[in-house]
């Protein structure tokens, strides 16, 4: 695996937060979370590339929302908030040594957070940041490499589709009771419903059986280790005080 990431600007207490997060209040504290989990991604055999943070953009650690992955190829997004658009051009140019790249139309909109692969599908997020002509442009993207496409909408109180969705196993979708209902995603899919107050820890990042999870959520992480994976707690508060999660560090790929 490899994976692109980037640092925390100097600027970062000046995230976007409205959902899980009141906003980040320590840069050195946030800094040091985010070198531990780039530590982590080494550990599990990832080659990581590390962008430099650029002061213009608080946000721009959240890498995930530009790109979403689909084999050899990334689509390029727009992402829906205009204070993050200039994030961009550092991930693409990236991504471009490594991936066949797509661009999306600019009246499309996505962030790569409201996108999850769950096998030969992609579920995508109806939510404030993707709208319908991103999503048109995701089906597109990923119909072209053979996998499908299914549309969850997004509850008003969350940010994007995985900071409330994961799947820990092939399978297997991880989701807060009373956030989304088991008619909202794909029949087969086998639903681990964790407690409405530990939602947050619906983001999780799977590397085979190594987990990692969001530090300080108990009961997630025994339904977990119930099903034989092994645990990397992660601290995060820095993170979820911007509304950022495990994978929104990241764009991962082969
Ligand atoms: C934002 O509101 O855009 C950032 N503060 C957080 C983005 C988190 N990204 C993600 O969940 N993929």
């Amino acid at each position: 695996m490899r994976a692109i990431v980037r640092g925390i600007p100097s600027s970062y207490e000046k995230g976007l937060a409205k959902y899980f997060g009141t906003g980040p209040t320590d840069i050195e504290d946030a800094r040091s979370q985010h070198k531990s989990y780039v530590a982590k991604l080494r550990e599990f055999g990832v080659t990581v590339k590390e962008i430099e943070p650029h002061d213009s953009y608080p946000d721009c650690c959240f890498v995930e929302d530009h790109a979403v992955v689909a084999g050899d190829s990334a689509l390029i997004t727009n992402v829906g908030h205009d204070s993050r658009l200039g994030e961009k051009a550092a991930v693409q140019g990236a991504l471009k040594e490594d991936l066949n790249l797509v661009l999306m139309e600019s009246e499309a909109r996505m962030d790569g957070g409201d996108v999850l692969q769950f096998g030969k599908q992609f579920l995508v997020g109806n939510s404030t940041r993707t709208n319908e002509a991103g999503i048109q442009c995701l089906k597109d993207f990923v119909e072209a490499r053979g996998f499908t496409m299914q549309v969850i909408q997004v509850p008003s109180n969350s940010l994007h589709l995985i900071s409330i969705c994961t799947s820990p196993i092939p399978g297997v979708l991880l989701a807060p009771e009373g956030w989304l209902a088991q008619s909202d995603f794909p029949s087969d899919a086998e639903i681990l419903w964790i407690p409405d107050k530990e939602a947050y820890a619906a983001n999780v990042l799977s590397f085979g059986k190594d987990v990692m999870v969001a530090a300080g959520y108990p009961h997630t992480s025994r339904l977990l280790e119930e099903r034989g994976l092994t645990l990397h707690s992660m601290e995060m508060s820095q993170f979820r005080a911007a509304d950022g999660s495990l994978t929104c560090l990241s764009v991962l790929y082969q």
